[in-house]
């Protein structure tokens, strides 16, 4: 157990974690300089940078003088974006990269400035003119330093380490089958606040009602005791409040409000102001509950049309990190006929995550705790939790989100059960209005043609997830037609994952694998079975487009890809698309048998 000294008190990492996040909300709602564009970097195999000391950006004093590494004359890579796919030679790299982005600032008076990383994979160290500001861990997670004290007048030299090293203590830890693609994946801003700021945020419904909002802004500086005034111009709401000595201000609004919904993705403009300070969002307002067996959307049942999708870029190999990678894949989404969508399997990028808001897709967002992690290693669940705080910490106003996922088809065992029970804790502290959720694949034969979901981790969650690849991993696609499903939960069931591989134009016979014929017929199937499952409230079959992955080498067919993609990496529609969308088709003109 690793324990952190706090004085006259042992506390372990693991509840230190828990300390409220120290982020910064909305960034695309503040005054910011992008430090995006052209770095240079130093590709560093052996860990050198450490030892020499990369991050003091030397020179050499004069022409005798040995210095064995230079930024200036190391080439570039773009940021935000993975290296892999930037340089043939990095593909497979697993390792430090150092980058350095020179720039100039003029400083303000009564301005305190922060370095904001929208993700970096996997560990980050970074300095700012030779001075440690700090490090980060997780690839998909924001994280922020303040440099007000660091920065200087004129030139200023910003490096940044980016070691995408699996680790067996890491979260995801050794093995998972998406590309671990290195490197700062997201912006770079500078992000200009009053010396008294508001960090954060909350404007949501209350848990159970749709006329009253529950708020807090959280303010950040020396003023802890301000006048914080909050205003919902459309719905003629300015109310003022006083925040307390911690910088809090805790409010509630009653209001008729137009409630957010996929077909009535209503936002309002929702301006905060506090000292000098004014910070703009725009937020939906909606309800969403789990009872018995049916998931409630502003009180009503709603069934969830939905497909999984990893962050990778359409048209193009690499991570997604833009609006228009967004547009794309969420485009695709809705061509499909889905309300829904699940982000697999990390927390993914703001803009995809604003643009489900604006569209009316609801969003299960989840951390990557996958297949195995080092279950009993304090530091291992101190990352868990950071991931899981920061990932609500960033998207709890967005009215989009719904679920809150804790893991993906994790092992059953004791250890592992004791480490979810804990985040799911977690999630309810910080987050009582959504529902929490975990893709399960542990099911038990219990009876010829039956199977049972069992996972004891069922108990814990709002919402029971389900993986299964029957007719793919093991069976025939035609076994579905006689297999009856039971649940040891009477709790709602979304069918997280099933699916095939098949490269986009790939025929032949609906048992020739590899075939998109193969892969519709499999959909045909599941897509019947599914409809049979009890308590079933939605669905997000696997998965929207094709995606890189070390662990699908079969040349002339994946080629380092997963191919179960409805869509090509290069935007083509598969056979399997079609028939999913006629399926949702039908569902959402209320014409099938059980939806
Ligand atoms: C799963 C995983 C997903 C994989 C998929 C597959 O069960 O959750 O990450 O990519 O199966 O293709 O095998």
């Amino acid at each position: 157990m690793k324990f952190c000294w706090i004085p006259l008190l042992l506390v372990s990492c693991a509840a230190a974690a828990m300390t409220p996040s120290r982020l910064i909300a909305n960034i695309p709602g503040r005054t910011t300089v992008s430090l995006d564009g052209a770095w240079h970097a130093i590709v560093d195999p052996f860990e050198n940078g450490q030892p020499r000391g990369f991050f003091h950006d030397d020179k050499p004093k004069d022409k005798s003088d040995l210095v064995e590494y230079s930024f200036d004359a190391s080439p570039v890579l773009n940021v935000p974006g993975d290296w892999n796919t930037q340089r043939e030679a990095l593909m497979f790299y697993e390792g430090p990269v150092w980058y350095r982005r020179e720039f100039s600032y003029h400083k303000h008076e009564g301005t305190r400035v922060f370095v904001y990383f929208g993700a970096a994979n996997y560990r980050t160290a970074v300095y700012l003119n030779g001075e440690k500001l700090g490090e980060h861990e997780g690839g998909f997670t924001p994280f922020d330093f303040e440099v007000t004290s660091t920065l200087r007048e004129g030139g200023n030299s910003l490096i940044v380490e980016v070691n995408n090293t699996r680790r067996p203590d890491g979260v995801p830890g050794m093995r998972f089958d998406w590309w671990s693609y290195g490197g700062i994946t997201r912006d770079v801003e500078l992000v200009e606040v009053p010396e008294t700021f508001i960090q954060d945020y909350w404007v949501q419904l209350a848990r159970g009602s749709q006329n009253e909002i529950s708020g807090w802004v959280q303010l950040n500086g020396a003023q802890a005791r301000q006048k914080v005034t909050v205003e919902i111009p459309e719905a003629h709401v300015r109310e003022t409040f006083n925040s307390d000595t911690n910088g809090r201000a805790s409010f509630r609004l009653t209001g008729r409000w137009e409630l957010w919904s996929p077909e009535h993705p209503k936002l309002y403009d929702v301006v905060l102001t506090s000292g000098g300070e004014t910070v703009r969002d725009q937020i939906g307002f909606r309800t969403i509950e789990a009872q018995g067996t049916k998931i409630l959307l502003n009180g009503k049942p709603i069934f969830l049309r939905g497909i999984s999708m990893h962050e990778e870029a359409p048209f193009r190999e690499g991570r997604a990190f833009s609006a228009e990678d967004a547009q794309t894949l969420l485009g695709w989404v809705k061509e499909l006929g889905c309300n829904f969508v699940r982000f697999a399997h990390y927390p993914h990028n703001e803009n995809e995550i604003r643009l489900a808001d604006r569209m009316g897709l609801l969003v299960w967002s989840e951390i990557p705790v996958y297949w195995d992690l080092d279950w009993r290693n304090p530091a291992t669940l101190a990352t868990a939790q950071a991931q899981l705080r920061d990932m609500i910490a960033r998207d709890h106003n967005r009215a989009a989100v719904v679920l809150w996922s804790l893991s993906n088809e994790t092992p059953v065992k004791a250890e592992r059960l004791t480490f979810l029970t804990q985040l799911a804790q977690d999630a309810r502290e910080m987050d009582s209005t959504r529902l929490i959720t975990s893709a399960l694949n542990h099911v038990d034969n219990t009876a010829p043609d039956e199977r049972t979901l069992s996972d004891p981790l069922g108990e814990v969650l709002d919402v029971l997830g389900l993986n299964e690849y029957l007719g793919w991993y093991g069976g025939r696609p035609e076994d579905a037609d006689k297999l009856q499903w039971k649940l040891t939960w009477n709790k709602p069931l979304i069918v997280s994952e099933f699916g095939g591989g098949a490269p986009y134009g790939r025929h032949g016979d609906t048992d020739e694998r590899w075939t998109e014929e193969y892969q519709d017929n499999l959909f045909q199937h599941q897509l019947d079975m599914v409809e049979r499952m009890p308590n079933l409230a939605g669905l997000s079959p696997w998965v929207l487009m094709d995606f890189r992955s070390p662990l699908r080498m079969l040349p002339g067919v994946q080629d380092y890809h997963n191919r179960k993609g409805v869509i090509s990496n290069r935007g083509q529609r598969k056979m399997a698309f079609y028939t999913l969308q006629r399926f949702y088709r039908k569902i959402a003109e209320g014409g099938t048998q059980n939806h």
